[in-house]
């Protein structure tokens, strides 16, 4: 019954793409008859951690109870894609640590801050300049590049369907028999 699982870990700062890029990479397995899940800041911090913000202990319970939520999807055999964005590899080696080596993918969506700063699709860059949001990644609050991604990812330059073909070479030879 089991099914080849893999942790899709997308790190990088708001507005990144990360989850424009989840939800195009689920279409595609779900083609593809694979069962997959997705936990993004929508089904994360609105429930299970709801009483966390963002200052950097909360940062890290927040990753905590999410690497835990994801080993249990990742032991029922269902790709997890998580899009938060884990601004540091402390954090993020303790997810892998949690989740397992061997099926933790860490993806690197590189968007230069300047391209996530003009998007600015929330208006959350505006607030964090003018103050409104303190501790803010990127801006008032600090966000460390992974060093060794399984892959980089620069919406700036990529197209989400080739951003998405990219990761399907990588997960493909993982997931199918
Ligand atoms: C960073 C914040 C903040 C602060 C609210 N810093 O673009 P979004 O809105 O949808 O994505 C951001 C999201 C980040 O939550 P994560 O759980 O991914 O962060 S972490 O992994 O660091 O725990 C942004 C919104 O929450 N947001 N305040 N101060 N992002």
């Amino acid at each position: 019954l089991k099914q080849h699982s893999v942790m899709i870990w997308f790190t990088g700062l708001s507005g990144s793409g990360k989850s424009t890029i989840a939800i195009a990479l689920e279409r595609e397995l779900n083609k593809r008859k694979l069962l997959c899940r997705i936990l993004d800041g929508d089904n994360i911090r609105s429930g299970i951690n709801n009483n966390l913000g963002f200052s950097a202990e909360d940062r890290i319970e927040n990753i905590r109870r999410i690497a835990e939520v994801s080993k249990l999807f990742i032991d029922t055999g269902i790709i997890t894609i998580a899009a938060f964005i884990s601004p540091n590899n402390e954090m993020r080696e303790m997810a892998s640590s949690i989740i397992g080596k061997d099926n933790f993918l860490e993806i690197y969506v590189s968007t230069p801050l300047e391209e996530c700063e003009r998007r600015d699709v929330k208006g959350l860059y505006a607030k964090a300049r003018k103050g409104e949001i303190k501790d803010f990644t990127g801006i008032s609050a600090p966000f460390e590049a992974p060093s060794c991604p399984a892959l980089s990812l620069d919406t700036s330059k990529l197209s989400v369907e080739e951003s998405v073909n990219l990761l399907l070479e990588l997960i493909l030879p993982r997931v199918q028999n």
